[in-house]
C-alpha cells in the first residue's frame, strides 16, 4: 500500500472517530436544564468545559483511529506464524510522548488558571472587606441545618430560603455557616459546612461555620433558577432548596425598600412580597432582621453562643461513652 492511500485511509478513520465520539459525548445534558447558563462567570467556565471536551475527544480519536488502521491492515494472514519485527527503544517517540502531554496539561493549567482570574475580577477590583467592596451589590448567604439565609446588610434584613438580585449587575456572595442549630428536641448541637450552589451559575462555594469566604457573578437574564447545598450535611441535605429571583433593576429597587421596612426587631420575623411569585399567586418570603454579627451565628446571640459552647464541651465526653456504648 501506498504511504499516500495509508494516510487517507488513516484521516478517514480518525474523521469517523471523531465524530461518533463527539455525537456521543453530546447526548448527556451536563449542566442540567433551566435553559443554560445564568452568567457571565458560568459562560466561561462552560467554554472552558467544552474547549476540554473537544480537545479530549481530539486525542482520543487518535488512538481510535491508530488502533483501527492496525487492526484491519497489520493484522496476521491464517498461517502467519513468524514474529513481528523487533524494535528496542525509539527516542523520537519517547520524547514525542513526554513532551507533548507537557505542552496539552501545562497549557490546561495556565488557561483554566486565566479563568479563574477572570471569575474573581468583581472581588479583586472591589476588595476590600466584607460589605465594603467597592460598592458592589453585596448578600450574605447562611447555609444551616437545613436551609439557606440571605441577609441584605444594605438594610439590615434577612430572607429564608429564597433572594432576590438585579440583571447584569455583579452581585458579592459573602458564603459562611451558622455556628449553633437547634435539635428537634430543643437541644442545641453545632451546625456543619454546607455549600451555595446556582447550578446555573457554575459557581459553587462552601460555608463554613466561624469563616466567611467570597464569591461574585453576575445574572444575565431575568426568571427564577435553583439553588441547592452541595455539600453532603446531614440526613435532610435534600431539603436545602430555594430560588434565587433575577429581576430588573426597578423591580429590585422597589423590593429592597419593602424589605428594608419588613422587619426592624430582631426578635419578629416578618415576610416580604416575592417578585418571583408564580402568575396569579402572591408569594411571600420570611424575614428577619439582621443588625450585627451576633445574628450571623444564627438563632442564637453571641452571649448564649458562648454558654452553649462550654455547654457542647461539657457534654462532648458523655456523648463519645455513649456511642462506644
Ligand atoms: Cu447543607
Amino acid at each position: 500500500m501506498s504511504s499516500g492511500k495509508k494516510i487517507f485511509l488513516w484521516v478517514t478513520y480518525y474523521v469517523i472517530a471523531f465524530v461518533v465520539s463527539m455525537a456521543l459525548v453530546s447526548i448527556p445534558d451536563w449542566f442540567g436544564a433551566e435553559g443554560g447558563v445564568l452568567t457571565t462567570e458560568g459562560q466561561r467556565i462552560d467554554n472552558l468545559f467544552w474547549g476540554m471536551v473537544i480537545l479530549s475527544v481530539a486525542i482520543l480519536s487518535v488512538i481510535l483511529a491508530t488502533m483501527t488502521f492496525a487492526l484491519i491492515h497489520f493484522r496476521a494472514g491464517p498461517r502467519d506464524t513468524g514474529d513481528g519485527k523487533y524494535m528496542h527503544g525509539n527516542n523520537a517517540m519517547e520524547l514525542g510522548w513526554i513532551v507533548v502531554p507537557t505542552i496539552i496539561v501545562l497549557a490546561l493549567s495556565w488557561i483554566s488558571y486565566e479563568v479563574l482570574v477572570d471569575n474573581d475580577q468583581v472581588l479583586a477590583e472591589g476588595a476590600g472587606e466584607r460589605h465594603d467592596r467597592g460598592g458592589v451589590l453585596e448578600v450574605d448567604v447562611i447555609g444551616f441545618q437545613y436551609g439557606w439565609e440571605f441577609a441584605y446588610p444594605e438594610v439590615g434584613v434577612a430572607t429564608l430560603t429564597n433572594y432576590v438580585i438585579p440583571v447584569d449587575e455583579p452581585v458579592v456572595y459573602n458564603v459562611t455557616a451558622r455556628k449553633y442549630g437547634m435539635d428537634p428536641d430543643g437541644g442545641v448541637r453545632p451546625d456543619v459546612i454546607h455549600s451555595f450552589w446556582v447550578p446555573a451559575s457554575r459557581i459553587k462555594q462552601d460555608g463554613v461555620p466561624g469563616y466567611w469566604s467570597a464569591r461574585s457573578w453576575t445574572a444575565e437574564r431575568t426568571g427564577t433558577f435553583d439553588i441547592v447545598c452541595a455539600e453532603l450535611c446531614g440526613a435532610l441535605h435534600y431539603q436545602m432548596l430555594g430560588e434565587v429571583c433575577v429581576v430588573e433593576r426597578g423591580v429590585y429597587d422597589a423590593w429592597l425598600v419593602e424589605l428594608g421596612e419588613a422587619t426592624t426587631d430582631s426578635d419578629t420575623a416578618g415576610s416580604v412580597s416575592y417578585p418571583c411569585s408564580p402568575e396569579g399567586e402572591e408569594q411571600t418570603l420570611a424575614v428577619r432582621s439582621y443588625q450585627n454579627d451576633d445574628e450571623l451565628l444564627g438563632i442564637f446571640t453571641e452571649e448564649q453562643g458562648l454558654l452553649l459552647e462550654s455547654t457542647l464541651e461539657a457534654s462532648m465526653p458523655a456523648a463519645k461513652k455513649d456511642t462506644s456504648a
